[in-house]
């Protein structure tokens, strides 16, 4: 059983009220106003560059995980239909029945399945999303009971997706290894796991919610991950992030990718680079959808500063 309704099927059944548990009254922070935040836009990293080894481009990866802690990939080489061919499964998993998606719920205190976020008391406030958490790599951590296999396409999506986000993980990893100071397969080494990144996906579905005001999509947090890549709808926004004490909106660029630095690599940088807060709000216009992949450490690898992070790093 669900620890939590979905809401989808509280906003199938009485769209114009919002339960009590979904409203927070007290959101922290002011908003960057849409118009102010084209001002504001977080720094674009074109990965063609990164992959030639492109000096300039490495510097201005450097000062994006460092002061922003978040950046748009353009040119990053994974094939728009690849993209497409995601949001559509996730899509058309979302659409189905309730009955159909809770065959694939999560156990209680469980990250992997569908559901809810962990929800640890009964006060607590939730979110207004529903989303499957999925584990993806290493390809022996699949667990297909909480896989939508009966629908068509969704295996074939999440399998093509998730080999090109490990491969654009591992470029990524290999260029923070060289700006910590290491050689490029130096994060890797210190991963544990054999060396292989572990990488888990969450699907999240915000459905439409009559009173945005009053709810958030998804509460604020940062990733416990070293690093996390987002596919998101191109024509709806939704995920903001801390900076500078508010709340910036991100706009998506068409068929981009947003990397955000996790937990463990400000860790490992020694907090050269930051882990930054963010949420995601809803509107009453349009459902939205996003895509997490989550790239992950062993469970068992103890993380801690690069030794050489001071030494080498990268000085600003
Ligand atoms: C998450 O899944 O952890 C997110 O933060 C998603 C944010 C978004 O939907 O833009």
């Amino acid at each position: 059983s669900l620890p939590v309704p979905s809401i989808q099927e509280i906003v199938r059944s009485e769209f114009q009220l919002v339960p009590q548990r979904y409203i927070h009254e007290n959101k922290d922070g002011p908003i960057i106003s849409e118009d102010l935040a084209d001002s504001l836009e977080i720094p674009v990293i074109d990965f063609s560059f990164l992959a030639k080894g492109d000096e300039d481009e490495v510097q201005k990866l450097h000062l994006a995980c460092k002061d922003w802690g978040f950046f748009q990939v353009i040119n990053h080489g994974v094939k728009e239909e690849i993209l497409e061919k995601m949001k559509a499964a996730v899509a058309a998993f979302f659409e189905l029945p309730f009955q159909e998606n809770k065959k694939y719920a999560k156990a209680e205190n469980e990250i992997e399945g569908y559901g809810q976020n962990f929800v640890v008391s009964e006060h607590q406030k939730l979110d207004w999303s529903d989303m499957i958490f999925l584990f993806t790599f290493p390809s022996q951590n699949r667990n297909f009971k909480f896989w939508p296999l009966s629908l068509p396409g969704f295996k074939e999506a999440l399998e093509e997706y998730s080999r090109e986000m490990q491969k654009l993980a591992e470029e990524l990893q290999a260029n923070f290894s060289v700006l910590m100071g290491l050689k490029r397969d130096g994060l890797k080494r210190l991963q544990g796991g054999g060396g292989e990144l572990k990488q888990g996906i969450r699907m999240n579905y915000y459905p439409i919610c009559s009173r945005p005001d009053l709810v958030l999509g998804i509460s604020p947090h940062s990733d416990g991950t070293s690093f996390t890549l987002l596919l998101q709808d191109d024509d709806v926004t939704g995920l903001q992030i801390k900076h500078n004490e508010a709340w910036v909106p991100v706009k998506p660029i068409p068929n981009s990718l947003i990397v955000n630095i996790g937990d463990a690599t400000e860790i490992q940088s020694n907090g050269m680079y930051k882990s930054i807060e963010h949420r995601a709000v809803t509107n009453e216009k349009k459902p939205r959808i996003s895509i997490a992949t989550f790239m992950f450490p062993d469970d068992e690898q103890e993380i801690g500063p690069v030794e050489t992070v001071n030494i080498n790093g990268r000085q600003h």
